[in-house]
C-alpha cells in the first residue's frame, strides 16, 4: 500500500470536463480545509500533446505527458486520478494499483460488473475512490444524517429522477458518451449510476428490479432513457428515471424519500436546499421546511462561506477529495471506493438483464 507522506504527488489521466473538475478540487481542497497533505500536481496525461500542455499550464500541473503507462509506473507518483472515457478505466486503474498507487476513478467505474469486480480485486491493497461526487453535496450529506437519526422513520417510497436534455443535440451526437465501445451504456452508466449510488447510500440495498430502456435516436446503440421499479431490502419500494431527453431539464438530479415519520426531497438544480417534512410538527404548521444547507451546523458548509453564501457543482469534488484525504490520514476506509462502485455496477447489469428479459431481475442472480 502506498504510504501517505506529507507530500502527495498526483498524476491525472484525462484532461476533459472532469479533468477540470478534479484539478480544481486538488487545487482548492487545501485552501478551504486543513488537509493533512500537500498535494503536488505533478503530471497530467492525455492523448493530444498540445492540448495537454495548454491544460497543464492553465491548471497548474508541473508536466504534461501523453503515455499513461509510463506515468502510472513512475516512482515519484503516489496517487493516480482517472478521468478518461469509461472503457479505459480498467486498464489504467489496474496498472496503477499494481504499481502500488492510490487510485481515484470517475464513474461509472467499469463497463460491467465483472470488470468492476476485477478492478476492485486488483486494487485490494491500495486506497480507492470513485467520484460519485453527489454524496458530498452538503444537502445530501444532511439528508443522510437525517435518515440515520430516524427522522424519516420506516421508509416507504424512494423516488429518483436524473433528467438531462442534451441527448438529441446534433452537435454532440458523435461524442464518446454515445459509443457503446467507449461508454458501455448511455443514460444508465452516466446518470442512473449516480441515482443508484445515492439510493444505496440513503436507503440501503436493492434486492429486485424491473426496467425498460429506450433509445430515441435511430441507429444510436446506447440507451437514451431508462426507467426502473425497485424493491429495497428495508421493505420500501422505489422508482428511478434517468434520461438525456427531458426537454427543459439541464442537470436535474432529484430524489425523495417518504417514510412513517417524515420525508425529504432534493433537487441538484437547487442544490443548497433540502426540503424536510416532519410528521411530528403541529398540524397547523405542517408542511415542508426549506432548509438552506449552508450553515455552520451543516456538513462541509462552514469550511466555505458564511451562511447563505451558496455552494456549487465544483464544491462537491472538493468535499469528496477532502473526505478521502481525511480517511487516508486516519487510516480509515473511504466510501465510495471500488467495492461500493462495483455494487452500483451490479445493479446496472441487473437493469440491463431485466430490460432484455422484460421481467423482474433478482440482483443476487448477477455474477
Ligand atoms: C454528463 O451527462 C454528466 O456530466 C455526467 O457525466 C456527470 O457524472 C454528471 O454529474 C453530470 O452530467
Amino acid at each position: 500500500m502506498a504510504k501517505p507522506s506529507q507530500k502527495l504527488n498526483v498524476a491525472m489521466i484525462g484532461a476533459g470536463f472532469m479533468g477540470r473538475a478534479h484539478s480544481n478540487a486538488f487545487l482548492q481542497a487545501g485552501h478551504f480545509f486543513d488537509i493533512p497533505y500537500e498535494l503536488k500536481l505533478k503530471v497530467v496525461c492525455a492523448r493530444n500533446r498540445e492540448a495537454t500542455e495548454h491544460f497543464a499550464a492553465k491548471w497548474g500541473w508541473e508536466e504534461a505527458q501523453t503515455d499513461w503507462q509510463s506515468v502510472v509506473a513512475r516512482k515519484d507518483i503516489d496517487l493516480v486520478d482517472i478521468c478518461t472515457p469509461n472503457h479505459t478505466h480498467a486498464a489504467v486503474a489496474m496498472a496503477a494499483a499494481q504499481a502500488g498507487k492510490m487510485v481515484l476513478c470517475e464513474k461509472p467505474l467499469a463497463m460491467n460488473y465483472a470488470e468492476a469486480r476485477r478492478m476492485a480485486e486488483a486494487a485490494r491493497n491500495v486506497r480507492t475512490l470513485v467520484w460519485f461526487n453527489y454524496r458530498c453535496v452538503p444537502a445530501i450529506a444532511l439528508a443522510k444524517q437525517l435518515v440515520e437519526q430516524g427522522k424519516v422513520g420506516q421508509p416507504y417510497h424512494y423516488r429518483a429522477t436524473y433528467l438531462q436534455s442534451w441527448g438529441g443535440d446534433p452537435k454532440v451526437a458523435d461524442a464518446w458518451r454515445f459509443r457503446p465501445s467507449e461508454a458501455g451504456s448511455g443514460a444508465m452508466g452516466d446518470l442512473l449510476s449516480h441515482s443508484l449510488d445515492l439510493a444505496l447510500l440513503l436507503n440501503g440495498p436493492i434486492t429486485e428490479l424491473a426496467s425498460t430502456l429506450k433509445t430515441f435516436i435511430p441507429r444510436r446503440e446506447v440507451d437514451d432513457a431508462v426507467l426502473l421499479l425497485a424493491r429495497f431490502a428495508n421493505g420500501s419500494i422505489g422508482t428511478f428515471e434517468a434520461t438525456r431527453f427531458a426537454t427543459g431539464c439541464l442537470n436535474r438530479n432529484c430524489f425523495e424519500i417518504h417514510g412513517s415519520k417524515g420525508a425529504i426531497r432534493f433537487n441538484l438544480e437547487d442544490m443548497n436546499r433540502l426540503e424536510v417534512f416532519d410528521c411530528g410538527d403541529a398540524a397547523e404548521i405542517q408542511g415542508s421546511h426549506n432548509v438552506i444547507v449552508t450553515g455552520a451546523e451543516h456538513p462541509y458548509a462552514r469550511h466555505f462561506w458564511p451562511p447563505g453564501h451558496t455552494l456549487g457543482y465544483e464544491h462537491t469534488f472538493i468535499t469528496t477529495l477532502v473526505d478521502f484525504l481525511a480517511c487516508l490520514a486516519k487510516d480509515e476506509k473511504f466510501h465510495p471506493n471500488f467495492d461500493d462502485a462495483a455494487e452500483v455496477q451490479k445493479l446496472l447489469d441487473a437493469v440491463d438483464a431485466s430490460a432484455k428479459d422484460r421481467s423482474w431481475t433478482n440482483v443476487t442472480s448477477i455474477a
